[in-house]
């Protein structure tokens, strides 16, 4: 998903071989592509600005799929004012306006305090505002028209995520002609936590107005069925719905990261060069454990340093021997949630610093800010572990992209069982992250693996991310799309990475 400014200011990565190669060669007639986002974002210049392309996994599978198409992307350029349509590297960019009162009500309210929340086990209690509503209902409106402007006949248009939800039915009303796909970046809720939506029905039937409805796991698509059948007039099985005289398909396709583009860069010299210098300024002899998150209260960071703090309280871990570096991008920060997490993790990390520190030896070494995709990867490659253990996550990328940056099959994953990523990565140490005992346990023991059982763990999760790549992602969702088949794996097909 695209964030506002989460993204902004990382490098796009050129796209890998297969991006322009054979396997997007079976574009769809004509594709328009609708998410929160656009696709470029704003750089300021000596004579104004110009418009460069945003990283992040949807532009990196859709750029190639809708330049050979010459297809559109329509989308909010994240600022307020207004942006006329334009072309940028084949693609029809399509601005829509959102205003100052509409940012507020319907992206930092509905979308980040409602929404975001009860999708993600209402680990915050989410708002709930009639305001906010509204002004989601007239955004939604907004997105469809000039998505239905944008699309030639009998084409097909793909939106994406929970800003959206409205936007397949009222699309459908427009131009009953098109085939329209959505795709959900985060969790569907179960029913229990769905049920308290107070426009529940209105997003069901939202939904129920595309022809494929996709999430990341079998699991989300479960809940969205059932809640269809039992909150509307829809019926049929957890992959196939019948509703208002359609069908629509349902089903996971999990999301993924452009494998060869990750495993180049982490080859490069320049790129081992840094990893280098990167260990040597941490300690060339210490054990690196890595994070990397948007600063987001899903994402788990404080139970990670509570775990790590028992830890080094435990004496498993020292400073002089090892180093835990937390890299956060600060998102949403106008959000109080936000703000007030930003200060919980600061405290915690001041606190364990303050207790478990050397001369010269940090214990957490904490960097809040967006790294370029270069000194990411270099990060990548430094770490002997990575901890990605969010509370609730709808797929998790960075796991791929740590894996993808491990070419000699070295370092070790621990994952939460919370993240959409954990359905597919199963050779990676699984851990409930709201577990401290076992948490502190799976981290000794990643610390402790010996080296051929990290290989050999490693290498299938490799294999895994390799076969199953963002081009793969795209490819699989459209063709569904396109035949209105789709062939769902069920759990145990993902489980054999
Ligand atoms: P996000 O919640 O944003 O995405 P994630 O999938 O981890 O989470 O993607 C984050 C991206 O930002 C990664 O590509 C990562 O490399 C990058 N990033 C993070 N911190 C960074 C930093 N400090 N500097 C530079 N880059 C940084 C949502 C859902 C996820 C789902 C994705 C895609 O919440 O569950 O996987 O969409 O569908």
């Amino acid at each position: 998903m695209l964030h506002a400014g989460s993204r902004a200011r990382i490098n796009s990565p050129a796209p890998s071989p297969k991006a322009s190669g054979a396997r997007t060669t079976r574009g769809p007639a004509s594709l328009t592509v609708i998410a929160n986002r656009l696709p470029v974002h704003r750089v300021s210049t000596a004579s104004g600005h110009r418009w460069e392309s945003s990283a992040g996994g949807l532009v990196t599978a859709m750029a190639p799929v809708l330049r050979k198409v010459k297809g559109a992307w329509v989308g909010w350029a994240g600022g307020t004012t207004k942006i006329r349509p334009f072309h940028h590297e084949g693609v029809s960019i399509r601005p829509v306006g959102v205003n100052r009162e509409e940012v507020e009500k319907f992206y930092n309210g509905m979308s980040n305090r409602t929404l975001w929340p009860l999708y993600h086990d209402a680990i915050r209690t989410p708002d709930f505002q009639r305001s906010w509503w509204e002004k989601y209902v007239e955004v939604n409106q907004r997105f469809a028209k000039a998505a239905a402007k944008a699309s030639p006949r009998g084409s097909l248009a793909w939106v994406h995520d929970y800003h959206l939800q409205l936007v397949p039915q009222m699309l459908r009303e427009m131009r009953p002609d098109l085939r329209i796909g959505f795709f959900l970046h985060i969790p569907f809720p179960p029913e229990e936590l769905f049920e308290w939506l107070p426009w529940r029905s209105q997003i069901l039937r939202g939904l129920l107005g595309a022809d494929v409805v996709g999430f990341q796991t079998y699991k989300a698509a479960q809940n969205f069925s059932r809640l269809c059948r039992s909150l509307t007039e829809a019926d049929g099985t957890d992959t196939d719905l019948h509703y208002a005289g359609r069908r629509i398909r349902c089903g996971s396709f999990p999301i993924s990261i452009d494998f060869d583009w990750f495993d180049r860069r982490a080859k490069h010299p320049q790129t081992r060069a840094k990893a280098l210098e990167l260990r040597a300024k941490l300690g060339a002899r210490r054990k690196v454990m890595l994070s990397v998150d948007r600063l987001d209260y899903t994402k788990g960071v404080l139970r990670r340093l509570q775990a790590y703090e028992e830890l080094l309280e435990q004496g498993y871990v020292h400073a002089e021997d090892s180093v835990f570096v937390q890299i956060a991008t600060p998102s949403r920060e106008t959000v109080s949630d936000y703000a007030a997490l930003r200060d919980e993790v600061e405290q915690a990390v001041g606190r364990i610093n303050g207790r478990f520190s050397q001369p010269g030896r940090v214990a957490v070494q904490y960097f809040r800010r967006n790294l370029t995709r270069d000194d990411l990867i270099a990060y990548y490659v430094a770490a002997d572990v990575m901890l990605v253990t969010p509370l609730r996550d709808g797929m998790n990328l960075v796991a791929k992209e740590y894996i993808a940056c491990r070419p000699d099959n070295d370092g070790v994953l621990v994952l939460s069982e919370f993240a959409g990523a954990a359905h597919e990565l199963t050779r990676a140490l699984l851990v409930n992250p709201r577990d401290q005992t076992s948490f502190v346990e799976t981290i000794r023991a990643a610390l402790r693996m010996p080296t051929d059982a990290a290989r050999m763990r490693m290498a299938f999760l490799r294999a895994r991310v390799k076969r199953h790549d963002v081009f793969n992602w795209s490819e699989e969702f459209l063709a569904a799309l396109r035949h209105g088949r789709h062939e769902p794996r069920p759990r145990s097909s993902h489980a054999h990475a």
